[in-house]
């Protein structure tokens, strides 16, 4: 019933790690023709079903048994929490007329999964099992988008029921377009704008907004910056897409228009010079939270840009200085940054990496960052050329999302390829899933950038305490791509920024799943300041 339940839903894959507790839904997958993936650690299982949902834009499943299968999930639930995403965790439980026996793995899961969930129940009986099941999608699903946690106790999941009809999905679409009064004040701060400047985020792809924002911002002349599953929304070559610079926008904008994402410490909790705001979000909580907008919209992205497109005007003379001012502010960028990015230095520099794989990947691959200095080096360097193709975690930062995304991506069938760039430090959280990757024939490429470290924590850490205070952060050089010998797949080590294009073509060209291990230079980002808080 539970997989009956799931196929309703059009979910066709459940991410898992076995457990004798949720055996029967094994079975109801397999007479379903749900494809089960099963995963080295519970968390990499979480983490590919909120990537399954995140290029799908739907729900994915994660299936995990009791006590330590659930609780090897919280990151990623947590995970997703923080990043608005949905995924349903089905948990196993100790039958309900065992508890407070001292059963197998029993645990009160519905207190640790509800503060990091949208919505948790327990379902108490088979008969009840369709309603639990679409209820904890619709939950999942409604906005804000969110994680949740469903527990199937083994004596509902072993037990009968009689079904009168098959289930099926209880949702409605809900798409809203905000409140008319706060569009006029909106569009009028638009129209009377000099040095507008948009930040759009991960709404535009969940809304499936790219081209209600392109029309928009072409519509107003309004230069963009792009972010989260945002990133692609404008192709790299678009006259109005900037990537470089958002300081000096946010700073010396007359207004700024921030749509599909919070206000929280990516975008300095609100706190930039630009006096005009307007916020469009799909979650009306997160609408005033560390700063009030001018204009504020609770709504789907796509009806709100529409809406824009059609208030907002061509502006009269005067925009192109403000662009050609960005442009420089761009340049300047490239000035300080184009020594690293062209560096043939051995050890590899890290914007160097950065340079091969924009060079060498195709537009339509998937890019899953999971690392600290690394990824932020490769991301300001990388071009996302369509919408949803760039993953990260969002804002909970957490490290070790990579071989699970990937997972779930690779599922999901989504992107040309798939490529993950991942921190040496990230790798060791959940590396042990390039298993999965090789059992299931996902040909994800996973670079990992190894530096030895923990990269983003020792350059602040040595910059704060001098050299002596380098503690916890230093990794042994190992070689990741020797893993390959262990599990399969095609495995690769290079040293000199000359070997990295060959060997990301020899790898992709594999067809197989890869690592591929850039030994990086492990100063090369000295002196940045920390980006945590
Ligand atoms: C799960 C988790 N643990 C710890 C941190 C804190 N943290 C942020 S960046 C970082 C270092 C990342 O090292 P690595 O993945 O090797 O990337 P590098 O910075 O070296 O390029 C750490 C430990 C985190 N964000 N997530
Ligand atoms: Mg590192």
């Amino acid at each position: 019933m539970v997989a009956q339940a799931i196929a309703a839903e059009g979910v066709d894959v459940v991410f898992t790690l076995s457990g004798g507790h949720v055996m029967p839904v094994y079975e109801g997958c397999r007479r379903e023709g749900i494809r089960v993936v099963d995963v080295r650690h519970e968390q990499s299982a979480a983490h590919a079903a909120e990537a399954w949902g995140r290029v799908r834009r739907a729900c994915g499943v994660a299936l995990v048994t009791a006590g330590p299968g659930v609780t090897g999930t919280v990151t990623a639930v947590a995970n997703s929490l923080s990043a608005q995403t949905p995924v349903v965790v089905l948990g196993g439980a100790r039958p309900l007329g065992q508890a407070e026996q001292g059963a197998l793995q029993e645990l009160d899961q519905l207190a640790l999964m509800k503060p990091i969930t949208k919505w948790a129940a327990v379902c108490p009986t088979p008969g009840q099992i369709y309603r639990f099941v679409s209820t904890a999608f619709r939950h999942a699903l409604a906005p804000p988008r969110g994680p949740v946690y469903l527990e199937l106790p083994a004596d509902v999941l072993f037990g009968k029921a009689d079904p009168e009809s098959r289930p099926r999905p209880s949702r409605t679409p809900v798409r809203t377009s905000g409140d008319p009064l706060e569009l006029e004040k909106a569009v009028d701060l638009l129209n009377r704008a000099e040095r507008p400047a948009v930040v759009a985020g991960s709404g535009i792809w969940w809304d499936g907004a790219a081209r209600h924002l392109a029309a928009f911002v072409e519509t107003g002349v309004l230069p963009t910056f792009l972010s989260g599953s945002g990133r692609g929304s404008l192709p790299p070559e678009h006259a109005l897409f900037f990537q470089h610079a958002r300081t000096t926008a946010l700073e010396e904008a007359d207004v700024v228009c921030v749509i599909g994402t919070p206000l929280d410490f990516r975008l300095r909790f609100g706190r930039f010079a630009a006096p005009g705001l307007i916020h469009v979000h799909g979650d009306p909580r997160e609408l005033g939270r560390n700063r009030v907008p001018g204009a504020a919209l609770a709504g789907d992205c796509a009806l709100v840009l529409e809406a824009f497109a059609e208030g907002v005007e061509k502006p009269g003379g005067g925009r192109a200085a403000w662009l050609a001012h960005l442009r420089e502010a761009e340049s300047a960028w490239w000035d300080e940054h184009r020594a690293a990015v062209e560096s043939d230095t051995v050890p590899i520099n890290h914007y160097r990496l950065g340079r091969e794989l924009d060079r060498v990947l195709e537009p339509g691959t998937v890019v899953i960052g999971d690392g600290g200095d690394v990824v932020a080096a490769v991301s300001r360097v990388l071009r996302v050329h369509e919408p949803g193709h760039w993953l990260d975690p969002g804002p909970f930062g957490c490290l070790g999302v990579g071989p699970g995304y990937a997972i779930g991506v690779g599922a999901a069938g989504f992107g040309s390829t798939l490529v993950c760039v991942m921190g040496d430090g990230a790798f060791g959280l959940n590396g042990m899933d390039f298993d999965s990757l090789v059992r299931f024939s996902i040909p994800a490429v996973l670079v990992v950038g190894n530096d030895a470290a923990w990269g983003e924590v020792r350059q602040p850490q040595i910059g704060f305490y001098g050299e002596e205070g380098e503690i916890a952060t230093r990794l042994a050089p190992s070689r990741y791509d020797r893993l390959c010998d262990v599990f399969g797949g095609h495995g690769e080590h290079v040293e000199t920024p000359a070997e990295i294009g060959p060997a990301l073509e020899r790898a992709l060209g594999s067809g197989e799943p890869a690592i591929v291990d850039v030994a990086l230079d492990p100063d090369a980002m000295a002196g940045h300041a920390y980006r945590g808080f």
